[in-house]
């Protein structure tokens, strides 16, 4: 069952259409602050207008993207054109916003005559355009012409994240997964309004990243993956598409390459990374721990350039400020070498112009304050984050049994694993990573990130199982301010079920959740 498990079950019945327009509060991840006026709803018809902030490109492209979720389901044309004191249509500003909505918030007005966005940058007219789409009926998501009415409810929104980075992160080393489904995947990252995307390029199983200096990590290398299937790896022109992609949902990718432990698929490809100058036999298992690279006086010179050479060609096709590097679960490595191995590559980053993050292990090394470490314990007191923190540097929460998005849900969940635990879909929501580390204050965390390991995972329909209902969940914990109850929270979750129905998303239909 490991590769067909029964993950069917939602697609049974059918979808309910609800009358009046959804409410302006029942939006994933909840707004900052929303004042509804019942009688000024507002409707979408066949003759409305995209407008976009006069002279500015980039609201455009927010318009042609909303115009592109639009199309579809309404099948109307919703023409995109500059905004010269309009009073009518869709409005998307970037002036007028109050200030309060920083760089990635927006305001949000809606009246019969209008709907009016107001931001300061794309990102905030980005973010509302996914706020809106929620706000529309469940058949908005219908990939061909639906019957409306595409009524909005009336109102005003003021909303903005509370903390600026807001990720997930999708392992591509154990399984390879293709273009198309990064793609989707950064989709459903849009929709939830997360920003980053870390993407896990090598590990024991894969290394899937074309580097010029080292043609065989990818081509040999990455030329399998867990179970012994033939893997993949993404050209540098696919992986700009990605990038680009990804950069047109304001999301920015965070590439990790993996070191000095998980590196079976380096060792593999390039023989003098190994101690015996020997490659290793690629490997397809699932055991973790086993693999080094060689810090030995003969082999640390060579290693040191192998990872500066790989690093520049990562910073060359990264436009985000990150480059993860790893560092965890190298119990192959001696300690000594661990330091002396993180202490030589770590700087390696900044010399590429990027900024370090790392497995919280890292902080053995003692990063500089710019890097960040990103926690994956399971308990929230570990002394080296606290003193971490004390020094200034900013951590990212990703705790196994609460952020990880590979866990169980319950102990009959036909993929994933266990070792951190089982999270249902009310333990990935209950919990304050403004509060969730002992003597580390909200001030020093920088955001949360959702991994997704992919040991038991091989198709887009596992991987949507995973992430649906627990990508809101935690998707909500790092934009809301307010620190709403499950209760409440279970009842906007369920409003999403029929919207995925509607998209052909699979998820799991949690019995803790009262979808409709
Ligand atoms: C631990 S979490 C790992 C990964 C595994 C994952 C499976 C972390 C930094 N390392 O290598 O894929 O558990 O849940």
């Amino acid at each position: 069952t490991e590769d067909n498990p029964d993950i069917t079950d939602s697609t049974s019945d059918e979808l309910q259409l609800e009358a009046a327009p959804v409410a302006l509060d029942k939006v994933i991840p909840a707004p900052v602050s929303v004042q509804s006026s019942a009688s000024q709803t507002h409707t979408i018809t066949q003759s409305t207008v995209i407008y976009t902030e006069a002279n500015s490109a980039e609201a455009a492209r927010v318009g042609e993207y909303l115009g592109t979720l639009l199309r579809p389901a309404t099948g109307y044309p919703l023409p995109v054109r500059p905004a010269s004191s309009v009073s009518s249509g869709i409005v998307l500003l970037l002036t007028g916003a109050n200030p309060k909505v920083g760089a990635s918030g927006y305001e949000l007005d809606v009246d019969p005559s209008r709907i009016l966005v107001r931001a300061n940058t794309g990102a905030g007219l980005f973010a509302a355009v996914q706020t809106l789409r929620q706000l529309l009926p469940v058949t908005i998501e219908g990939s061909s012409t639906q019957t409306g009415p595409w009524q909005v409810a009336g109102g005003h929104v003021l909303d903005y994240p509370k903390f600026g980075y807001r990720g997930a992160m999708l392992d591509v080393a154990r399984h390879f997964f293709p273009e198309g489904t990064v793609k989707r995947y950064i989709d459903h990252l849009a929709r939830y309004k997360l920003n980053y995307l870390h993407l896990h390029l090598s590990d024991d199983q894969g290394w899937r990243i074309q580097i010029d200096a080292y043609p065989r990590l990818a081509t040999y290398g990455g030329s399998t993956q867990v179970g012994g299937g033939p893997g993949g790896y993404y050209t540098k022109a696919v992986y700009t598409d990605i990038v680009d992609y990804a950069a047109a949902r304001y999301i920015t990718i965070v590439p990790e390459i993996d070191m000095p432990g998980h590196t079976n698929a380096a060792l593999a490809s390039v023989a003098e990374l190994n101690c015996d100058n020997k490659a290793k036999p690629l490997y397809t298992g699932t055991d973790v721990g086993f693999s080094t690279f060689c810090m030995d006086a003969q082999h640390r010179d060579v290693v040191v350039k192998f990872v500066g050479d790989v690093v520049r060609e990562l910073a060359a096709l990264t436009p985000g400020p990150y480059i993860h590097l790893g560092g965890d679960e190298a119990s192959s490595t001696s300690e000594p070498d661990y330091l002396a191995f993180e202490q030589r590559v770590m700087p390696l980053v900044a010399q590429a112009g990027k900024k370090l993050i790392g497995w919280h292990e890292i902080l053995k090394a003692n990063p500089e304050t710019s890097a960040i470490p990103q926690y994956w314990g399971t308990t929230p007191t570990d002394s080296s984050v606290q003193a971490a923190a004390k020094r200034g540097l900013k951590i990212l929460l990703s705790p196994a049994n609460k952020a990880y998005l590979d866990m169980k849900y319950n102990r009959n969940t036909p993929l994933g694993q266990d070792w951190a635990g089982l999270i249902e879909a009310r333990d990935a929501y209950n919990w304050n990573p403004a509060s969730y580390l002992t003597g580390v204050s909200s001030s020093s965390v920088a955001g949360i990130e959702a991994p997704l390991w992919t040991e038991t995972l091989t198709t887009l329909a596992h991987i949507e199982y995973m992430i649906f209902p627990r990508l809101p969940a935690l998707a909500e914990r790092g934009w809301a301010s307010a620190n709403q109850t499950w209760d409440q929270f279970k009842q906007r979750l369920a409003a999403q079920g029929p919207r995925w129905k509607k998209a052909n998303i699979t998820y799991y239909a949690s019995p803790q959740v009262p979808w409709p």
